[in-house]
């Protein structure tokens, strides 16, 4: 657990019970997902108080319907799905989640994406692939057509824009797992950008090494 008041706190240790008292939002997730990531980026820009424990999916079930990471708990309510978080913490920005329709649709294609990408990437530890199981490869087509639509689109650059840092955790997170050969430069060069931004960079899903 950390202190994530602000982006660039050194991390600290807190008793469990103190910093559970202490903290009105604290965001559930592992370190490797991207739809946690996501909400890891949009709360750090925030400027909310709030803080991250580290929660696996399995940790989840019991908490969430949703049985997945993320989810948030926050002024005495729980969420449960990465898109209501972002919406919640946009929200007391005072801004708008997804501010007009071409944000909400780049957003969601790079969404559905990241949902067959994941649960690929989960299937395959069951020996579950494209190539022995057919609608596997519909979910595998889907990713590679949504990649490349991506790559193709005019995308916002503004680091706090959500369709902007949908995509990038999606593309960061299938570059790190090596599961997609991602090479477009528009898709790179967005990446690039995200990547001076603290509060993207200190996210990458191998920076487990920030785990208390
Ligand atoms: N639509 C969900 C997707 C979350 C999701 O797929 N989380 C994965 C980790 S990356 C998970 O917890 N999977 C466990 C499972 O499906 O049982 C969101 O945006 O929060």
């Amino acid at each position: 657990m950390f202190n994530a008041a602000d982006r660039n706190a050194p991390f600290c240790l807190w008793p469990r019970r103190l910093y559970s008292a202490a903290m009105s939002i604290v965001l559930h997730g592992s370190f490797t997902s991207p739809f946690v990531r996501h909400c890891r980026v949009a709360l750090a820009q925030s400027g909310l108080h709030w803080a991250f424990e580290p929660t696996s999916s399995a940790d989840a079930t019991a908490v969430t319907p949703a049985m997945r990471v993320p989810f948030l708990r926050a002024d005495g309510r729980l969420f449960t799905d990465s898109s209501v978080i972002l919406q919640y913490v946009r929200e007391r920005q005072g801004r708008r989640f997804l501010a007009d329709l071409e944000d909400a649709q780049l957003y969601h294609l790079a969404n559905a994406a990241l949902d067959s990408a994941v649960n690929l990437f989960l299937l395959s530890k069951n020996d579950r692939t494209p190539d022995n199981t057919p609608y596997l490869k519909r979910q595998r087509d889907r990713v590679v057509a949504a990649i490349s639509a991506l790559a193709d689109a005019q995308r916002p650059d503004d680091g706090e824009n959500d369709a902007a840092l949908r995509i990038a955790c999606f593309v960061d997170w299938a570059r790190y797992r090596k599961l997609y050969e991602i090479e477009q430069p528009s898709l790179l060069s967005s990446l690039a950008r995200l990547n001076q931004d603290d509060a993207f960079a200190s996210t990458h899903p191998s920076r487990s090494d920030t785990a208390p």
